[in-house]
């Protein structure tokens, strides 16, 4: 197959509520949608960088200009033989991991389309039953969290992750677990601690915490490494992570005991199964992380997690929880239990409504045509 055409679309879309980590708070989100068609076939993917480089490097600018100027011209009359690490293509570019796995999304749910097949079963996906959880952000107050939580508890959700970050730490996490003695909870800081702030963060110990995520600098192994070595809880690492590499090294080095696997971090949905190859080799879990994706992505990131080593609740949530009105049909939702199932349709399984693209496009090209 060759993709004839490839349309880039800028969408912003207004938030349900305001999302804030350690590095600041959103009240929209700014994505790309990959838009892939070959023989009147569609396919889409996701890049989730947002508009400000604090999570990546990355942003909604940097994906468009290393899409349209180098990676789109790389596809141009490339014979694609079938499924597969389409971002291998593109490895004379240096990182822009999103931007290259917004293309193999694509490319990955054009050729479920043309052969009748869902995404998750091409990736050998095998569970039909995901237990799921959600991620709280900072609020502007405790009783405002303590909210949020029961409502996630009485929604089914298997897991509460809670962001944190220097003052919003010890105490918060422990009124959340004398409110909730046996919800299992997490907590996610992006970066915002240094191994000098050991004392603090051994105080974490105490909450029973399933881990928590990317306590120290979003490029580091060794200081996480000595961190794990004195704390019980276990780390997890995200934003560290980028390749089968990077897992490896970080298990090697005992940098963390659990990976947060993201396809538009790492490059792809198989630069992603890599890491998850790597992650069960080493005896250690992984789950799913989202970056506030739109359906799209959403859909994505669903089948990735059917494969057999994501046995921890990700970070998956109903589209109700982001956006008032998703670019998917039906929109993503959870059962009561907390589990999602991945659609049997072909490709990513949902509808895409074009017109809700349209809706909140900010702007729109072909670049490649
Ligand atoms: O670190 O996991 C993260 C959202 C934006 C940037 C970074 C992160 C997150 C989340 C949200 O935690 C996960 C989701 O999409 O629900
Ligand atoms: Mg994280």
């Amino acid at each position: 197959m060759r993709i004839e055409r490839l349309e880039l679309l800028h969408l912003r879309l207004p938030l349900v509520h305001f999302f804030e980590t350690s590095f600041g708070r959103v009240y929209d989100h700014e994505v790309l949608i990959v838009r892939a068609e070959s023989g009147g076939i569609v396919g889409f993917g996701e890049v989730p960088a947002s508009a400000a480089p604090r999570y990546s490097y990355e942003t909604v600018h940097t994906a468009w200009h290393v899409i349209r100027d180098f990676l789109a011209p790389k596809l141009k009359g490339q014979e694609i033989g079938g499924p597969g690490p389409v971002s291998d293509l593109f490895a004379f570019v240096r990182g822009h991991n999103m931007a290259k796995a917004g293309i193999e999304m694509a490319v990955l749910d054009l050729f479920g389309k043309a052969q009748g097949r869902p995404i998750h079963r091409i990736l050998g996906g095998e569970q039909t039953e995901i237990p799921t959880g959600i991620s709280l952000g900072i609020e502007d107050s405790v009783g405002d969290l303590l909210r949020r939580v029961e409502e996630g508890v009485s929604k089914g959700y298997r897991r509460i992750k809670l962001k944190i970050k220097p003052r919003w730490d010890v105490d918060v996490v422990r009124e959340v677990r004398q409110k909730f003695p046996s919800v299992p909870l997490m907590a996610d800081a992006n970066s915002a601690y240094s191994l000098s702030d050991l004392d603090h963060l051994q105080r974490l110990d105490e909450f029973n915490l399933m881990m928590i995520e990317q306590p120290l600098a979003y490029d580091d192994y060794v200081d996480h490494a000595k961190l794990q070595a004195r704390i019980r809880t276990p780390i997890c690492l995200d934003e560290s992570i980028r390749s089968h590499e990077d897992a490896r090294k970080a298990f090697e080095l005992g940098a963390c005991r659990i990976i947060n696997i993201k396809q538009a971090r790492v490059g792809g949905p198989y630069s992603a199964k890599m890491i998850h190859n790597v992650a069960r080799a080493h005896k250690a879990p992984v789950w799913c992380g989202g970056l506030l994706e739109t359906g799209i992505g959403r859909a994505h990131n669903i089948a990735l997690a059917t494969l057999p080593n994501f046995t921890l609740p990700g970070d998956i949530s109903a589209s109700e929880r982001y956006y008032r009105e998703d670019v998917i049909d039906p929109p993503v939702t959870v059962s009561p239990q907390g589990t999602l199932r991945a659609p049997e349709g072909p490709g990513i399984g949902y509808n895409v409504v074009e017109s809700r693209l349209s809706q909140y496009c900010v702007r729109r090209e072909y670049v490649l045509s």
